[in-house]
C-alpha cells in the first residue's frame, strides 16, 4: 500500500511538476548564486494600482472587486512623484544590494510595457511610463541588482483557468478559459522581462499555491500543469545567470535556484501555511519579510516594526544562512512612507558600521533561539548576542581552535576559557549594545 501511494506520488510529481529535470546550473549561475548569498539584504517593493486604494495588494479579493470596476482604477494611477533614482538611492543607504519588485501581481495588472496585454501602466495609465523600465537604469547605474516578482496566479485573466482557491468571489471573472493559452501568455511576459532590462538577476514566483487543492487544514494536490519545465528553460536560456526561486512553500524544485521562505525563518513554520522543516533543501535561502504588516501599501497599518527589531530579522537570517528581503509598499504617488524610509536608513547606518559580520558570512557554529545567534566567515566567528545577559557567558558545544576573541570591531582581548567544548568569557555591563553585542573569535 506504502510502496503504491509512493508510485502514485511519483507519477503526479511528474506530471504536474515537470521540472527542469536535466538542468545543470551553468558557471555563471553558481557565481550568480554565491554573489546572492553574500549580499544577504535586499529590498521587495509590492507596487501596482491597487495601491491607490490603500489596503494591501489583495484588495481585489478581499473586497470582492469586480473586473470592470478594478479596471478602472489604472484610470488614475499616476505617480508623478516617482523617482527610480531616489529609491535606488535609499536602498544603497540601507546597506540593500538588490531590489525584488511586483513585474505584475495577482491583480493580472502589468506594471511593464507588454505586447501580449493591454493590461499595462503603459496603455492604460494616465502615467504611461514603464517602471520598470525606469528602475532597471537607475540600477545598473548604482550597481543594484534587479529581481522580477511574476504572480503564476492571475485574478483577471481569463485563460486563467481552471480557477484556483483565491478570487472564486470576484464578480465578473469568466466561467471558461484556456490553460495552455495562459501559459503562453506567461512565456511571452517573461521572455519581454529578460529581453528588454538588461540583466535581470533573478525571476520570483508567486501564485503557484493558488492551484492546490485545500480542506481547509492542509495543501492537497496540484490541480494544472505550470509547465515549469519549459518556463525555468526559457529563462535559463535567455539569461544563464538568472536566479530562479518560486514562493511554492515546498522543497525546491529541479530548475530553481535559491528557495524562499515567508515571513518565516528556515527550519521555522510560524505562519502555518509555510515551508516544512523537511523541506529545506540545499540551495541558497532568502526569506521576505513585512515592515508593517502589509507587502502592498496600507493606510491604515500602524504596526510598524521597530529598526531594532529589523536589525535583529536581518542578525537571524544570516545566522540561519539566508537573506532578507525586506518589504516596502509605495504609496500611489510613487513615495515612500516616510517611517519606512527612516527604518531602512537606521538600517543601513547599523550596517555600516557592523557590516562585516553579516555580508559575505554563512551561519555559524553557536546558535541560542532568540537570544544568543552567529555567523561566520572564514575564519572569523561572529556571536551576536541580541538580549542584555548576565556578564558571564558559556557557550556549550564550541569545538573549532580558537587565536583570540576581541569585541567586534576592537582590538582588545577578551579574556576567555575553552575546556572540554565549553567557551566561557565575560561580557562587562558597558559593553553591551542594545541592538547587538557582537564578539568577533577569530579561529587558528
Ligand atoms: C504571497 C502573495 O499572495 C502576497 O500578496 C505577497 O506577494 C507575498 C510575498 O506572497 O503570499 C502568500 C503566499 C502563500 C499563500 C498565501 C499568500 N498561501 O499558501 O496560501
Amino acid at each position: 500500500m506504502k510502496q503504491f501511494a509512493l508510485v502514485i506520488a511519483v507519477m503526479m510529481s511528474l506530471q504536474f511538476m515537470n521540472a527542469q529535470e536535466n538542468y545543470v546550473p551553468t558557471e555563471e549561475n553558481l557565481d550568480a548564486r554565491k554573489w546572492f548569498q553574500d549580499a544577504r539584504f535586499g529590498l521587495f517593493i509590492h507596487w501596482g494600482v491597487y495601491s491607490i486604494l490603500g489596503d494591501g495588494e489583495w484588495v481585489m479579493n478581499n473586497q470582492n472587486i469586480a473586473i470592470d470596476e478594478y479596471e478602472k482604477l489604472p484610470s488614475f494611477f499616476n505617480p508623478t512623484e516617482f523617482d527610480a533614482d531616489e529609491w535606488v538611492r535609499m536602498v544603497k543607504e540601507a546597506g540593500m544590494k538588490y531590489i525584488t519588485i511586483t513585474s505584475r501581481h495577482h491583480d493580472g495588472f502589468s506594471m511593464f510595457d507588454s505586447n501580449v496585454t493591454d493590461y499595462t501602466i503603459v496603455k492604460k495609465t494616465p502615467y504611461k511610463k514603464d517602471v520598470l523600465k525606469l528602475l532597471a537604469e537607475a540600477c545598473k547605474k548604482e550597481g543594484i541588482k534587479l529581481f522580477f516578482y511574476y504572480s503564476l496566479l492571475d485574478w483577471h485573466d481569463d485563460n486563467y483557468f481552471p480557477r484556483g482557491r483565491t478570487g472564486t468571489k470576484i464578480p465578473g471573472r469568466s466561467t471558461s478559459g484556456d490553460w495552455e493559452k495562459y501559459i503562453a501568455f506567461m512565456k511571452a511576459q517573461l521572455t519581454e522581462l529578460l529581453t528588454n532590462y538588461g540583466e535581470i538577476t533573478g525571476i520570483w514566483f508567486d501564485g503557484h499555491w493558488d492551484q492546490k487543492e485545500w480542506d481547509g487544514k492542509r495543501f492537497g494536490a496540484l490541480r494544472v500543469d505550470w509547465h515549469y519545465d519549459e518556463i525555468y528553460k526559457l529563462i535559463h536560456d535567455l539569461q544563464p545567470h538568472c536566479l530562479i526561486g518560486n514562493n511554492h512553500h515546498i522543497a525546491p524544485v529541479k530548475g530553481e535556484d535559491f528557495q524562499m521562505f515567508e515571513r518565516d525563518l528556515p527550519g521555522q513554520n510560524t505562519t502555518g501555511f509555510g515551508t516544512d522543516v523537511s523541506d529545506l533543501g540545499q540551495l541558497p535561502f532568502e526569506t521576505c519579510k513585512t515592515i508593517n504588516g502589509s507587502w502592498g501599501f496600507n493606510l491604515k497599518d500602524r504596526n510598524h516594526k521597530t529598526s531594532r527589531e529589523l536589525i535583529q530579522y536581518l542578525i537571524k537570517a544570516s545566522s540561519h544562512n539566508s537573506n532578507l528581503l525586506l518589504n516596502v509598499g509605495p504609496m500611489p504617488n510613487g513615495k515612500i512612507q516616510e517611517k519606512h524610509v527612516n527604518s531602512l536608513a537606521e538600517m543601513g547606518k547599523w550596517l555600516g558600521k557592523y557590516g562585516a559580520s553579516i555580508y559575505g558570512t554563512r551561519s555559524g557554529p553557536v546558535q541560542r533561539g532568540d537570544s544568543i545567534r552567529s555567523t561566520q566567515k572564514g575564519k572569523e566567528i561572529y556571536i551576536h548576542f541580541l538580549k542584555k545577559q548576565g556578564g558571564d557567558v558559556s557557550l556549550k558545544g564550541f569545538k573549532a581552535k580558537i587565536k583570540k576573541i576581541s569585541f567586534f570591531g576592537s582590538d582588545e582581548r577578551i579574556k576567555y576559557s575553552l575546556k572540554k567544548e565549553i567557551l566561557r568569557f565575560e561580557i562587562p555591563e558597558n559593553k553591551y549594545d542594545e541592538i547587538d553585542t557582537i564578539v568577533t573569535v577569530t579561529l587558528r
